[in-house]
C-alpha cells in the first residue's frame, strides 16, 4: 500500500509539473492508461479473496479518483493559459480600416433594364420576352416586311443554315418587334407590355454595335391614339432621366409595321464632351438625339397576329437601351459596353445593393 502512496506522490508531482498538454497526456497514460500503474493496481484486486478485495479496493479507487481529478484540474489550467497566451499575442486593432471586399458591380445595361421595368410597371406594363434566335416570319413577314421588302436590307443580320419550322430562315433577331407578334398571338387583346432584350445587326461604329439592346413597348386596346403614345414616352423619359424639362420631338418616319410612323428625339445640351439631356433641341447649344421609332400598329400586323383591326388598335415603340444608358450615365463610346474590360465596369458599374425604386428615384448613384 505504501508503494501506491509513493507512486501517487510521484505521479501528482509530475502532473503538477507538466508544462504542456502533451506532457500531461503522457502522465495520464502512465497512471490511468491500460498499462498504467493505477490500472495494474486495480488488476491485482482480481486475484484477491472477497474479504481482501473489499479491504483493499476503496484505497485503490480513492487513489485513482485523486489522480484523475488532478489531471482534469491541470488540463483546465493548461488550456486556460494557452487561451490567455493566444489572446495576448493576437490583438485586434479596431481602429484599422476594414479590409477591402471584392463586390461585383452591375453592368449599366442591366441597371437601365431594371430602371425601365420599374417605371413601366408603375404605368401598368408587364414584361414580355421572346427568343433571340428568331424565325424569318416573326422578325420580318408578320411585321409587314415580305421577302422582297427593302426595309429588310436595313436590318442586315446573322442567318443560320437550319430551316425554320415553316421552311423559312432562322436568324438573330434584328429588333425586339417580333415580341409584339408573339405576345398578341399568345395573349390576345387588350395588351400592355414592354419587351427588353438583346438584338443583332451587322453594324459597327462608335454608336452602333453588332449586338445591342432594345426595349419594345406595345399597347393594344379599343381607343388608343398617338396622344397616348406621346404621353407614355414623355412620362417614361421624365421618370427615367429624373428631370421635368425633358422635351420630346416626334418626327414623321416610316416603319412597315406602323402607320403612321414617328421617330422620337430628345433635346440635349452639349456640356464639354458630355451630352446632358433636357431642354428644347432647337435652343442655343442644344440639339436633338434620336432615341427610337414608334407609331400606330399597322392593321396588317394586327391581322398577322390574329386580331381584328376593326375592333383593336394601338401603338408600339422601340428604343435603344444602350443609347439611353450612355445619355443618362455619360459614356461616349458604345463599343466599350461590350469589351468586357473590368476597369470600365469598375468605373461605370453600379452597386448590386442599389435597387431602382420609384419612391427613392430610379437612378443609381455611381
Ligand atoms: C427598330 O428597330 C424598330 N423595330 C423600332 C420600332 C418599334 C418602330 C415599334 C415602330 C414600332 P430602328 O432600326 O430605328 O427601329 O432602331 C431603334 C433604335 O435602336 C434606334 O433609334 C437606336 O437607338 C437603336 N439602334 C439601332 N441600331 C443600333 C446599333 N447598331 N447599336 C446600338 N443601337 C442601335
Amino acid at each position: 500500500m505504501s508503494d501506491l502512496t509513493d507512486q501517487k506522490a510521484v505521479s501528482l508531482a509530475a502532473i503538477d509539473g507538466a508544462e504542456t498538454l502533451d506532457a500531461l497526456e503522457a502522465e495520464r497514460v502512465a497512471a490511468l492508461g491500460k498499462k498504467g500503474w493505477v490500472s495494474l493496481a486495480l488488476k491485482t484486486l482480481g486475484g484477491m479473496s472477497p474479504e481482501e478485495r473489499s479491504a483493499a479496493a476503496p484505497a485503490i479507487q480513492a487513489v485513482r479518483a485523486e489522480v484523475a481529478d488532478a489531471i482534469s484540474a491541470k488540463k483546465d489550467a493548461l488550456e486556460a493559459s494557452v487561451l490567455e497566451a493566444q489572446l495576448a499575442s493576437e490583438t485586434i486593432d479596431l481602429t484599422l480600416p476594414a479590409p477591402d471586399q471584392q463586390v461585383g458591380s452591375v453592368h449599366p445595361v442591366s441597371q437601365v433594364m431594371d430602371e425601365l421595368a420599374e417605371i413601366f410597371a408603375d404605368l401598368g406594363f408587364a414584361v414580355a420576352t421572346g427568343p433571340e434566335i428568331e424565325d424569318d416570319w416573326h422578325n420580318f413577314t408578320a411585321l409587314n416586311m415580305d421577302e422582297s421588302h427593302p426595309a429588310r436590307a436595313m436590318h442586315d443580320t446573322f442567318y443560320f443554315p437550319d430551316a425554320a419550322p415553316d421552311g423559312g430562315q432562322m436568324l438573330l433577331r434584328t429588333h425586339t418587334s417580333p415580341v409584339q407578334i408573339r405576345s398578341m398571338k399568345e395573349q390576345g387583346a387588350p395588351i400592355r407590355i414592354i419587351a427588353p432584350g438583346r438584338v443583332y445587326r451587322s453594324d459597327s461604329d462608335a454608336t452602333h454595335t453588332p449586338m445591342f439592346h432594345q426595349v419594345e413597348g406595345l399597347v393594344i386596346d379599343r381607343d388608343i391614339h398617338l396622344g397616348h403614345l406621346k404621353w407614355t414616352l414623355e412620362t417614361f423619359f421624365k421618370a427615367f432621366f429624373e428631370r421635368e424639362d425633358i422635351e420630346l420631338r416626334l418626327r414623321p418616319s416610316y416603319f412597315p409595321f406602323t402607320e403612321p410612323s414617328v421617330e422620337f428625339d430628345v433635346g440635349y445640351a452639349n456640356e464639354g464632351d458630355r451630352r446632358v439631356v433636357g431642354g428644347h433641341g432647337d435652343d442655343d447649344g442644344h440639339d436633338w438625339m434620336e432615341l427610337g421609332g414608334s407609331g400606330m400598329v399597322n392593321p396588317r400586323v394586327l391581322e398577322f397576329a390574329g386580331l381584328d383591326p376593326a375592333e383593336w388598335q394601338g401603338f408600339a415603340f422601340g428604343l435603344g437601351i444602350d443609347r439611353i444608358a450612355m445619355l443618362k450615365y455619360g459614356m461616349n463610346d458604345l463599343r466599350a459596353f461590350f469589351d468586357g474590360d473590368p476597369r470600365w465596369l469598375a468605373h461605370y458599374g453600379f452597386s448590386p445593393f442599389d435597387q431602382p425604386t420609384l419612391s427613392a428615384g430610379v437612378g443609381a448613384r455611381p
